[in-house]
Order: structure tokens, then sequence, then C-alpha cells
């Protein structure tokens, strides 16, 4: 499947960010700018290298090193252009040690730097690669800057820092660290919306889902990746999770346990696809938890509704968001919410749950995804999303995501190696599966 996702794009679309299928043409949406800047090169290089797809991996790599640069007059999101531009360089250094690799990560890294320069030292949200000016998206509540986009550049950064020498970036990253700890969270919770002039939040609403996803995923993959040494980002794991146990995780009458929101002073009965990353998360945390057992039974749980929304689907892939509502459970119940994007979180749980349990369900589980991805995704020029996972022939979105192979494939073909293909107490997944090698672990590489 990643042999077939990456013919097609150097078939089509080489050079673009992604591809589309159908059409066999580039795809350049906003999030990476108007140019073409190799996003499925950058994002699916250490994908090639760890399944030894030795020619591929080589193409690519030349490509990074000849046509590479993130100059041009464009404006990216910082978030994005963090975890799969940077992501996928430090990676790629990780892996193979090439440096070309890590002086490419410390000029994407540089050009990420203005976005910081607000008075609270909360990043926006959007930069201009020639320029450097910067600017928050305009739906975003009164200007703010987004949980899940700010707090998701701590990991690059600090690993940045250590392999650069430079210490500008990790001083970035603890500084967002600072102003969150300095501020009083509403019921015990973090806003999915900052105001970074003000260092005041925006609307409360709390989501583990969009917006707020990996913020908790870094306060725990940063304390793992300085092989548990930062106390600080692990007792604000701790303290966040507790509080959405308390408030956001719900039971169905049907036994189902779930992460809603809350939204306009209630519970929203809803849980994004994103949100399902959480399942490998709390099981990835409980050790050094208070309760390690809790912990991997709470990743069993949102593991089993995770599935059970690909299940309920005529596809048996799941579905942007599902509900909790009357009789339904675990179903989409608007038509904007029906879509399946390629995205990787549900097989990102299934990969750490079978790490952790060795229950060889989680493999079953794996193996109905991708024969459900060859059914209805894959087409003659790539795969593709779909947008209604409840209809047996489905409408083609026409756009092969780059982390479809930076995530999606790289997660199934995890699922069924080895654990000593990238062991987890020598790596630790950033938000977009690019592997960092844990400080002072003796990280191997898995391939020479
Ligand atoms: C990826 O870019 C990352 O996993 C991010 O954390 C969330 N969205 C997509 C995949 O769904």
């Amino acid at each position: 499947m990643m042999k077939f996702a990456w013919d097609s794009y150097t078939k089509y679309a080489w050079g673009g960010n992604e591809l589309r299928p159908i059409s066999k043409k580039i795809h350049n949406s906003g999030i990476f700018g108007s140019l073409s800047l190799g996003a499925s090169i950058i994002d699916g290089i250490d994908t090639l290298y760890i399944m030894g797809l030795q020619e591929e991996y080589k193409k690519g790599r030349d490509w990074i090193a000849t046509s590479f640069n993130f100059d041009g007059s464009t404006e990216v999101s910082v978030f994005e252009a963090n975890i799969r531009f940077l992501g996928g360089l430090l990676s790629a250094y990780a892996l193979t040690g090439d440096q070309m690799f890590k002086e490419k990560a410390i000029s994407v890294g540089n050009k990420l730097l203005p976005a910081f320069n607000t008075p609270t030292g909360i990043p926006q949200s959007m930069i201009n690669l020639k320029t450097g000016s910067t600017r928050n998206w305009g739906w975003a509540s009164g200007g703010c800057s987004i949980l899940a986009e700010f707090g998701s550049v701590h990991l690059e950064f600090i690993y940045l820092t250590n392999i650069s020498g430079n210490p500008i970036f990790e001083q970035k990253v603890l500084k967002i660290r600072e102003t969150l700890r300095q501020l009083e969270r509403p019921q015990g919770l973090y806003p999915i919306y900052l105001n970074p002039r003000t260092g005041k939040w925006g609307q409360h609403h709390f989501s583990v889902g969009a917006m707020g996803d990996s913020f908790y995923e870094y306060l725990l993959k940063v304390w793992l990746y300085t092989g548990k040494k930062d106390l600080i980002a692990r007792q604000m794991y701790d303290e966040a999770i507790t509080n959405i146990e308390s408030k956001l995780l719900q039971t169905s009458p049907g036994g189902f346990k779930y992460l809603a929101e809350y939204k306009s002073g209630r519970i929203d009965h809803k849980m994004d696809h994103l949100a399902c990353f959480a399942g490998g998360m709390f099981a990835l945390g409980a050790n050094g938890s208070s309760d390690p057992a809790k912990y991997i039974q709470l990743g069993e749980d949102i593991a089993t509704t995770c599935h059970a929304s690909y299940n309920r689907s005529v596809t048996k892939l799941g579905p942007e968001a599902f509900r909790f509502e009357g009789q339904t459970e675990a179903k989409a119940m608007r038509q904007n919410e029906k879509y399946y994007i390629l995205r990787p979180e549900v097989v990102e749980t299934y990969f750490y749950m079978w790490r952790f349990t060795k229950n060889k369900k989680y493999r079953d589980w794996g193996w109905e995804a991708i024969l459900a991805l060859e059914k209805y995704c894959r087409t003659e020029g790539g795969f593709t999303g779909i947008k209604d996972v409840y209809v047996q022939s489905p409408a083609q979105d026409d756009v092969q995501q780059s982390f479809f192979l930076a995530e999606t494939l790289k997660y199934l073909y995890l699922l069924f190696s080895d654990d000593s293909l990238l062991p987890l107490d020598m790596w630790v997944f950033n938000t977009e599966a690019h592997p960092f090698p844990i400080q002072n672990s003796n990280a191997v590489k898995p391939i020479s």
C-alpha cells in the first residue's frame, strides 16, 4: 500500500504537497501555502526508510537535498510546518544520521521563530516564510491561537535544540509552558483558544479532539523524550488527564466510554475521530501514573469505542465525528461528519494497544481497516478519502493526505511488526508519527 501510494504520488504529483488520485494531479491545500513544498515526500520519507523501500527513500532524499527550501513567498500553518516538515526531517535524521536532514531541519526551525514574537510567547498560527509576518486564523475566537497548535511544538523544538546546540528553540517552548502554568484554568481544563497578546482565554470550549488533542499528547511525550526527567511536563499531563476524566469522559447507556466536548456551557456528546488517538495516549502514559492498570483499561475502552465507530458503518471505516444521543451510539448524525479522510488515529491506538496488551484483537481490527482501505479508498491513481462512510458507493474526495503516508500506513505496518522495530522505550513518535530517539536510551537505528 505504501509503495502504491508513493509511486502514484511520484507519477502524478512529484514535488507537490499532496496527490489528487482521481484527477491525477497535484493537490496543494491552504495549510501548506501556495507553493509546492513536497509535503508528501517529507512526511513519507521515514515510513519508506522504516519499511526498507530503499530506492523510493533515495529518490525522496535526493529531492529534499536538492529541491527543498522553506523560504518562498507563501504563508503556511506553523503547526503543520512543525509536525510534518520539521518532524519529518528530524525523524529522517534520527533514523539515518544523514546530516543533510539536520541542516534542513534547522532551516525550517529558524523560519518558524518569528511566530513566537508575541507578548506572551504564545505563537501565532500562520507565518509568511519570506517576510516572517504572522497572523492568526480569522475564525478563531477573537484573534486567538489554538491550544493543539501552540501546544504541539514542544517535542520538535526541544529535540532541535539538542541536536543543533542552539538553545533558542527550547527557550521558545518552555516559555509557552510557563505562560500556561501561570493561567487560571476554568474548571481545571484548558480551553482551546488563547489570545497571544493579552494572555486571556477565548471561548471556553474544551476538547480532546480537534484543536485540543496533541497538546495533551506532547506533555506526556516530552516527559518520555527526556528519559522521564521533565517532571513538570508529566505533572501537567497528570493534572490535565485527571480533569479530562472527571469532566469529559462519559459512559453511554450501551457501556461505551467516550471523550465528549464541552461547549457553550454544556457537554456535547460528540467524539471526533481525532480524539481516538487518546486510547494510545492513555496506555502510553500508564507507566508512571498513579494507577497503570486503570489507564491501560481506559486505552482498551477508547479503542473499543473507536472500533465500534468503524464497525457500525457500511464501509467499516469510521466517520470524522460520532455521537451518543438517544438511541444513537458511536455513529455520525450529521452529513458533514460522515466523511473519512484517511486519518490515522484509530489504527494508531490499535498499534499502542497491541504493543501494551498483545491482545490479538488489535491486529484483527487493524486488518479490517486495511481491507476497508483497499476496498473503498484505493483508486487507479492512489488512495482517496471518502465523503460518507455509511454508503456502499461513497463519493471520493480526491485527496491522498500526506499523513496517510506518515501515519496511517506506518502505524499499520508497525502493528504487524515485531516490537524490536522502534521499541517504545527508545523511540517516541511525534503527533505525525515521526519517531524521535529518547534521550540517553541508546536508541539504535532500526535499519542500517
Ligand atoms: C495529523 O496531521 C496529525 O496526527 C495531527 O495531530 C492531527 N491531524 C492529522 C491526522 O488526522
